[in-house]
């Protein structure tokens, strides 16, 4: 057996993981989930059904991680070295990107995408304050800094970045320099582009089979 499950659909926020695992340098095997007949061992580890979901099988027993930043960030404890993980001199950017990306971001993006517009006079009750202020707060870090920790690319990248990458392609952000020269730099990854060639050949292989089927 892998040392990890990771549970897969192409078409969702398990990219993220894919590429955190491929970052991690972790054994992991591939369980796919198609939506419309969820395998068993997900909804026994995940009532919610949600991915990404990954179990850990540790050597003193088997772990169940889902949310993606929580995944990320697991795997970065996990990780043969340790490297992606915060200098103790770099934990207070890393966290505070990793949770701002999983909150405000996440809140003000999906916002946007589903047209739910904040009450005007309620800002301050939304924890995103605003599509506008996330954004821009986003943005001003990342015009000052190569990656969220500074010079030296973390965990933390695959998150944030997994969220300007997305948000870049999707348009579910603003095409900002700031954001565009970010994506540039964690785009080069190795682990980046062999994510996404495993991604991209499953989305051909899926609209094969569809092509087949019709
Ligand atoms: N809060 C979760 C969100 C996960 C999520 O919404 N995943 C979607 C795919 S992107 C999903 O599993 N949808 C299937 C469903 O809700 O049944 C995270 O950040 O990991």
């Amino acid at each position: 057996m892998a040392e990890i499950s990771f549970f897969h659909n192409p078409m969702s926020r398990s990219q993220i993981v894919h590429w955190a695992l491929r970052e991690a340098g972790v054994a992991f095997e591939t369980v796919p989930v198609d939506w419309n007949a969820k395998p068993q061992a997900l909804l026994d580890a995940n009532p919610m059904g949600k991915i990404p979901t990954i179990i850990h099988h540790a050597a003193d027993g088997d772990v169940t991680i889902s949310e993606a930043p929580a995944i990320c960030h697991y795997l970065a404890e996990v990780a043969p070295g340790q490297t992606l993980l915060p200098t103790p001199r770099e934990r207070g950017a890393y966290f505070r990107w990793l949770f701002f990306a999983a909150g405000p971001l996440e809140q003000a993006t999906t916002a946007r995408a589903m047209g739910w517009e904040v009450p005007e006079g309620r800002e301050g009750m939304a924890g995103f304050g605003s599509y506008e202020r996330t954004v821009d707060t986003l943005e001003w870090w990342l015009a000052d800094h190569d990656f969220v920790c500074g010079e030296r690319f973390t965990m933390a990248d695959v998150y944030v970045g997994s969220a300007v990458d997305w948000g870049l392609v999707f348009g579910t952000l603003p095409d900002r320099p700031a954001f565009a020269a970010y994506a540039e730099r964690f785009r080069a990854h190795d682990a980046y582009r062999a994510a996404k060639d495993a991604h991209n050949a499953l989305i051909a292989q899926a609209q094969q089979e569809s092509q087949q089927d019709g």
